[in-house]
């Protein structure tokens, strides 16, 4: 990764996002940081009082095409490129089948699914035009393998999976890599929780998850890293 390389982060607005897109400033990048609620905008400021400029603000819904296209028009006309999205707006809840709601299915399908389909699609024109960058989503541990009462939000990571996958292929002839980021429990405002509270100081950290962006977007050009799977240590899942 080298310095002015212009990143969109996708769900920065708190949590592992906001992480992400402090890690990737800290790395010389110019970012556009997406958030749905005006957090996003505490976020660009304080990111700015940090020292990093080069931030521009996206009130957003990941899931809306118009305005994802938008964002990515925006930033090529300020920052002169795109070089790296990172998909990683996310909402999960945990419920038993018969207790979930057909809205519930919809949205959590609209902002893990449709979001990552439409934020890919609006960079690809671009990237496939400079045959170069680097696609990763913020996917799951549980697009790996199944767990009891998250039907809803297992089944958008293992859509993430299968989109990721075949995207990977279909754009590695244009320099295109397209990889995800698996992890485990992560101490983040995650299904209406709280971070930073005594119960989750053994879970990952947001910092852990922005250390494999960096690292999978800095591998060297030749090189894809397909995914990265990573847990607390005391989390107890089936290890294949
Ligand atoms: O969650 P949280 P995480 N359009 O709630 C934004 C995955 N993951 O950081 O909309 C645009 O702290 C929201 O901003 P705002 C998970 O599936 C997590 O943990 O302004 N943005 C906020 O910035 C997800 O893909 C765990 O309120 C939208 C952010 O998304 C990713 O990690 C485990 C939006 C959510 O921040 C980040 O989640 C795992 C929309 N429509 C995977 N809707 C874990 N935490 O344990 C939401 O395996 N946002």
């Amino acid at each position: 990764m080298t310095t002015n390389q212009v990143a969109i982060v996708t769900g920065a607005s708190r949590g592992i996002g906001k992480e992400i897109a402090l890690q990737l400033a800290k790395k010389g990048m110019k970012l556009s940081i997406i958030g749905s609620s005006e957090d996003i905008t505490k976020t660009a400021e304080e990111l700015k009082s940090s020292g990093f400029e080069d931030v521009l603000p996206f009130q957003v819904d990941v899931a809306n095409e118009q305005q994802m296209n938008e964002v990515v028009a925006k930033t090529i006309a300020v920052f002169g490129t795109v070089d790296i999205l990172v998909n990683n707006a996310g909402i999960g809840f945990f419920k038993l089948v018969e207790e979930t709601t057909v809205e519930e299915w919809r949205k959590v399908f609209d902002v893990n699914v449709q979001g990552v389909f439409v934020g890919s699609k609006a960079v690809l024109p671009h990237m496939k035009e400079k045959r170069s960058g680097t696609i990763v989503t913020i996917s799951s541990d549980v697009g790996r393998y199944t767990i009891a009462n998250g039907s809803a939000y297992t089944a958008t990571k293992y859509a993430v999976q299968g989109f990721s996958g075949s995207l990977a292929q279909e754009v590695r002839d244009f320099g295109i890599r397209v990889g995800t980021i698996n992890p485990g429990m992560v101490d983040t405002y995650f299904n209406n929780s709280e971070q930073g509270v005594p119960e989750k100081q053994d879970w990952l950290q947001a910092n852990d998850i922005a250390e494999a962006v960096v690292y999978m977007a800095s591998a060297p050009k030749h090189m894809l890293v397909d995914q990265i799977v990573l847990h607390p240590l005391i989390q107890n899942y089936p290890i294949a």
